[in-house]
């Protein structure tokens, strides 16, 4: 199996370029059931340690429905399968021009989402156009096992968030252990109550909005993903979903460019135009480096040959 890692703001991908299952030819959202009840296996032995490693994101290549489009892709951590991933497609992006299979400008991607596109303007930037976002629900309080009450919106930027703005615990990163922790218990609490997307899609992301000390950013998150870590990079789904939110409120005008970063520093570039729908089209601009080249192995003798499940 051979893989590309690169990274997006410090969050890894690893896009498979071949020796991945068979998923068939239906659309890419079928597709993507597939994987994730057909071969949870295979994610996991690419995801988890020892050949994978906490927080990685893998990006199975597989052929578009769409004409149009030049690959379509499916996301997944070593937990889940993704509706879409932002960091995943700027780094995707920029391993497919290493790869000399893109130039400059724009392209088109499906995924199980929908389409979205890239527009490619250096060997390392990238500006996602995602799929429209929406704020499904404001204000909605949680009681958590062992914190109380928190409240924030859900909202849908590709994968399902719960947003807690402001954060209660300062987004830094000597806060991360807390922070995890805490966000765990609510994304626990928000599908015990049913608190998920209109056709009952569990939470799988939860965002604490926090400040940055730099001025000229306008805010910095704590991003929890379905395998219980934290995105490096400021999430592009839930910086879509977060857009959408703003959107809503009245906070943030069409076309405004704001900078939001990650918990460790990382930006991302966002604006978003209105959406057909009553939703956003947001735009996330971040930069991703390849560090990797690799021939994946899997040897039948490996006791760990589908990785650490501890
Ligand atoms: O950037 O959308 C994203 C993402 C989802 C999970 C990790 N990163």
């Amino acid at each position: 199996m051979h893989v590309i890692d690169s990274h997006t703001g410090g969050e890894p991908t690893r896009v498979i370029l071949d020796g991945g299952p068979d998923l068939g030819s239906g659309s890419l959202a079928e597709r993507a059931r597939r994987l994730a009840t057909e071969f949870e296996s295979f994610y996991q032995s690419v995801m988890l340690e020892p050949r994978g490693q906490p927080a990685m994101v893998g990006a199975l290549l597989t052929p578009p429905t769409h004409p149009s489009c030049v690959t379509g892709v499916i996301y997944f951590d070593a937990d889940a399968v993704l509706g879409m991933c932002g960091h995943g497609t700027i780094g995707l992006g920029v391993t497919l021009a290493h790869l000399g299979r893109i130039g400059p400008g724009v392209h088109k991607i499906e995924t199980p989402a929908g389409i979205v596109e890239i527009d490619l303007k250096d060997a390392n930037t990238v500006c996602v156009t995602n799929i429209e976002s929406r704020r499904v629900r404001k204000d909605v309080t949680l009681e958590v096992p062992g914190y109380g009450p928190v409240t924030g919106d859900v909202a849908y930027g590709g994968n399902w968030f719960f947003i807690v703005d402001p954060s209660p615990i300062p987004v830094e990163p000597g806060n991360i252990r807390e922070m995890t922790d805490m966000t765990i218990a609510i994304r626990d609490a928000a599908n015990a109550a049913g608190q998920g997307g209109e056709q009952g899609e569990p939470i799988d992301h939860v965002i604490f909005q926090g400040q940055s000390p730099n001025p000229d950013v306008h805010s910095r998150n704590f991003v929890l993903c379905p395998d219980n870590t934290y995105d490096r990079s400021p999430c592009g789904t839930g910086s879509s979903a977060r857009l959408a939110c703003l959107a809503a409120d009245g906070k943030l005008a069409q076309g405004h460019r704001i900078i939001q970063e990650s918990v460790i520093g990382s930006p991302y570039h966002l604006s978003y135009v209105a959406g057909e729908n009553g939703g956003v089209v947001p735009s996330i601009t971040g930069q991703a480096w390849v560090m990797a080249e690799t021939k994946l192995i899997f040897d039948t003798g490996d006791p760990f040959r589908q990785g650490i499940k501890t």
